[in-house]
Formats: structure tokens, sequence, C-alpha cells
């Protein structure tokens, strides 16, 4: 059966990047994207797009029945260190939208749900090193309150009513194409554009603070692969844990120094110190291999290669130089 796709969230950091690759495999009118604002020129170019808040249930409703719409992908969300500023807007917009969307699948107005979870999920009384699929989890932050609240939902979805939904608990996600906002992984993103346009940069975590990060390539697979699973291989219906490789502030800089050499860092932490340090150091992401054959590409020495190519071919372009 073909699929019609709704993104909700389609502008932001995954959500951009999600909707392209979706649209380059069910094609461009088969993908909707929608967020509560405009995107770029590339998204807003390339198919079907609405203006739609993800917490207001009769616009959802009205583009779903609009387009017809089989699968929804909910990528909208407030993000650890945004969400410590504004918790119960967090805690209103993560939430809210999950269930609303659940109850569309559960009515079976849509087949299957995509919902992201994050390694956020955990907390500091979680294993830091090789944390598994099934543990401890304690979140300390908004975020992740939201996020362990939000899988239990969807377990609950799932065994009560048959709903189809999907999740996997990103790490830190790294991209060039579209920033971040908010996050406390951020930093991994924002070291390469300072790296190439002021040839420094001032880090808001401390240099040993070892996070488990993912470029954005494969992420996007990743969220598509299990969304393209055989339902009876997704053993896990709270959330997978999903991993691509672990580093510090101190060793990405040292990997943009082989590149660059002259490239400084300093440390200067603040509040997102204490997140990160609530959150795993490495994890164990042997479900997800095991159960829909989950399997990376990018390691630090590829991902920054990939990523200083095209920030300078991007500025190159904006400078009008190519
Ligand atoms: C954040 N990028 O920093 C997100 C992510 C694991 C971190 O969930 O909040």
């Amino acid at each position: 059966m073909s699929e019609t796709i709704l993104i909700i969230g389609a502008c932001g950091q995954i959500g951009t990047e999600l909707t392209q690759k979706l649209r380059t495999i069910y094609g461009n009118n088969s993908v909707i994207a929608s967020d509560i604002r405009e995107g770029n020129e590339e998204l807003m170019e390339s198919g079907p797009f609405e203006i739609v808040d993800a917490t207001d249930r009769e616009a959802i409703l009205k583009v779903v029945n609009k387009y017809k719409v089989t699968q929804v992908y909910l990528m909208a969300a407030m993000l650890s260190a945004t969400a410590e500023k504004h918790p119960q807007k967090a805690w209103d917009l993560n939430m809210s939208s999950l269930l609303l969307v659940l109850d569309l699948a559960k009515d079976k107005i849509i087949n299957q749900v995509y919902w992201p979870s994050s390694i956020a999920a955990f907390g500091p009384t979680s294993p830091k090193q090789n944390t598994p699929q099934q543990t401890i989890m304690e979140p300390t932050t908004v975020y992740g309150i939201s996020k362990i609240s939000g899988e239990h939902w969807c377990n609950y979805y799932h065994q009560k009513y048959g709903v189809d939904v999907r999740s996997i608990r990103y790490p830190g996600i790294i991209s060039w194409k579209t920033k971040p906002g908010g996050g406390t992984t951020d930093y991994a993103v924002d070291i390469y554009f300072k790296a190439i346009e002021e040839g420094k940069y001032e880090c808001f975590l401390s240099e040993d603070t070892c996070l488990p990060m993912m470029y954005m390539d494969d992420a996007v697979n990743a969220t598509i692969q299990i969304m393209q699973a055989d339902s009876k291989d997704i053993k896990t219906r709270t959330a997978y844990n999903l991993a691509a490789m672990s580093f510090t502030p101190n060793q990405i800089a040292s990997e943009i120094k082989k590149h660059i050499p002259e490239f400084e860092i300093s440390y200067e932490p603040d509040f997102r110190q204490a997140i990160a340090n609530s959150w795993p150091q490495v994890i164990d992401d042997s479900e997800a291999r095991k159960d829909w054959g989950w399997n990376h590409d990018y390691d630090l020495a590829s991902m920054t290669n990939e990523m200083l190519q095209n920030i300078k071919h991007k500025n190159n372009e904006l400078l009008g130089l190519l």
C-alpha cells in the first residue's frame, strides 16, 4: 500500500533532513511537511507544506483528512536546555502533541506513528557506560521526564489499543543543513561552524564531558529504517537505544585541528553542564542492531570531514564564490 506521510515539526534540525529523505523515497507529493513556521527554500519548494501547531488537534486532523495521511512522524519538541527555562510549555508541547497523534492512530485515522525519544530519558542513576536498553531511568530534566513519560504512553497505546508506534532514543545529532535549537549537545554542531568562521570556539561544556552522538545521515536512516521494519521485528515499544559514537569536546576539537591546525577551543561550562552530567556517556544499542538491523556509517573522523567540507561549501555559496 502506498503511504502518505505527515511530518509535524518538519522545519526543525531532524525534521528538515527527514522530510527531504522521505520525499526521495516516497515521492515529493506523498510527504507533507508541517510546522508552526515556514522552513528553508529546499523544503518549501520540494513538496506540500502546511502551517500546523503540534498541539492543535483540529489543525492536524484537517491536514490528515485533506491529504489522506497514513503515517505521522511527530518531530516537534522543546529540547533539553530550553525546556529547563520553560518547564510547563515544554511539558505541554512534548506531551499533548504525542497524545493527540496517538489518539489518531487509536481511532484508526492513521496507521503508524513515529515519535522520537532521547538518551535524555536516562538519568544520573543510570549506568554511564554501555547503558542497556532496560535499566534504571530517573531523568532529572523536564525534557527527560517528558521523554520517559512519552515512551510509556507509546507502549501503553501499543499494548492496549494495538497502535503501531515506533520510537528511538536519539543521542546528540550533528548536522550542517539546519542548526539545532535549545539542546545541550548543540555545542557539537556550533563548534564546526565557529571553527570555519572564527577559528575558535568557547564551549559551554567542560573538555572531558563525554556524550553519545550521531551524524544526521545515520539518524535519518535509522528513523526510516525502524518505520519500514516488519512490525513483528519491533520488540520494544517504549523506545530503542541508538548510538554511533561518543566523544568529548576535547576529542572533537582535536579532530577539527587535523583539518584546521590553528583552531583554538576554550571552556566556559554553563547550566547545560549539569544536564550533560546527568546523561549516559556510552549507549548499548545491541537490541536495535539485533531486532531491525540498525548499523551506523559515520564515526568522528568521517563526520568531521563531512561537516567541514559542507559548511565551507555552504559559506562559499552564500558569499557567491561558487
Ligand atoms: C538535546 N539534542 O540536547 C537534544 C538531545 C541527547 C540530546 O535529546 O536536548
